[in-house]
């Protein structure tokens, strides 16, 4: 990959070539910084042809059914013609091997459906590293003509905050019992769904279900909605008699029809571009920073300083970014 021809990759993606999607996302994933800007090259030129997908996030706690939801949701989406990309943000994947959209058997019919695309999270030093090269694949994916992009997040550490911040509309799964903190309530991420749906709403577990329903109900009043036009709805599903799903594409369309109709579709859009123009300018201040040679040579000492109490920490930091 040493000569690119960013044409061919281009004209590639557009033409919804497979292999050339591949390989421009292997590019983005790369370690390389050669092959880092390549891809920034390719998707620079690709962005008058992104933006026109229907971005979906998706979280929840390990086990409520994440993986399975998108198989029969991606499915049913396939099947009515839409093309699915399925991508995920999970920073563990690195050192776990990749849970999330590891187990492919969860999505069997989704992963060999023609209208659909599966890619497993990247891996990367930091959650933002990480969060930034999907947004990248994503953004690949639209211009490739995939119409529906579901992004997969497991609930736990702050990938939620990731993922809302690049979708449309953000879809918290829950199970009924599984106790309230362990699913975020304390967290904040319930302050992050447009929708919540409890999940496994099936066999003995149903009227647990709607219990579980009422309760979330009451505690959704108890938070501020950002919007004036949407209240947070809590729905049921699930995939095991496949109920559900219809209920709630059809509330992430009605989420998309009031939020474009208010305007605020546009603006969060808006408000999600310079929030990540300012997190690479985080990330890229704190990667010069730390390899600025005065700087690096003087962290051990100006560290230990402050660690034995000999100088503050913020004396400490003025020194450090004087060198700036
Ligand atoms: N009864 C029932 N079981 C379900 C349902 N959805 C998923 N499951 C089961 O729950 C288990 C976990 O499902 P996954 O889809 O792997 O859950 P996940 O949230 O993706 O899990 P992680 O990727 O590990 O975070 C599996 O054994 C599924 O078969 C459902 O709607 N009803
Ligand atoms: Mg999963």
């Amino acid at each position: 990959m040493t000569d690119i021809d960013p044409d061919a990759y281009i004209q590639g993606i557009l033409a919804g070539n497979r292999r050339m999607i591949a390989k421009t996302i292997t590019m983005i994933e790369s370690r390389l910084v050669s092959h880092q800007q390549a891809a920034f090259n390719i998707v620079e030129q690709l962005l008058p042809k992104t933006g026109n997908s229907i971005r979906l996030g998706i979280t929840g706690i390990p086990g409520v059914g994440k993986s399975t939801f998108i198989e029969n949701i991606g499915v049913f989406l396939a099947n009515k013609g839409h093309n699915v990309a399925v991508l995920a943000v999970d920073p563990s994947s690195q050192r776990s091997g990749g849970s999330i959209l590891g187990d492919k058997t969860r999505m069997e019919k989704l992963s060999v459906h023609k209208n659909a695309f599966i890619r497993p999270s990247p891996t990367g030093e930091t959650l933002g590293g990480v969060a930034a090269k999907t947004r990248e694949i994503m953004l690949v994916c639209e211009a490739a003509g995939f119409d529906v992009i579901l992004v997969e997040t497991v609930g736990v550490g702050q990938s939620e905050t990731e993922v809302a911040s690049m979708v449309d509309f953000f879809l918290v799964l829950m199970i009924a019992g599984a106790g309230d903190e362990l699913q975020g309530i304390k967290k904040g991420v319930l302050e992050l769904a447009d929708g919540i749906a409890i999940n496994k709403a099936d066999a003995n577990n149903v009227t647990a279900v709607e219990k579980a329903k009422k309760d979330l109900e009451y505690a959704m009043q108890l938070i501020r909605p950002e919007s004036p036009n949407w209240s947070t709805p809590v729905m049921t599903c699930s995939s095991v008699t496949k109920g559900g799903t219809r209920g709630v594409w059809e509330t992430v369309m009605a989420h998309r029809e009031t939020s474009m109709q208010s305007g605020e579709f546009k603006q969060r859009r808006r408000q999600q571009s310079i929030k990540w123009m300012w997190a690479l300018v985080d990330d890229g201040l704190k990667k010069f920073f730390r390899e600025n040679e005065a700087i690096g040579n003087q962290i051990p000492l100006v560290s230990k300083q402050v660690a034995d109490g000999k100088l503050s920490p913020s004396v400490a930091a003025k020194q450090l970014l004087s060198h700036l």
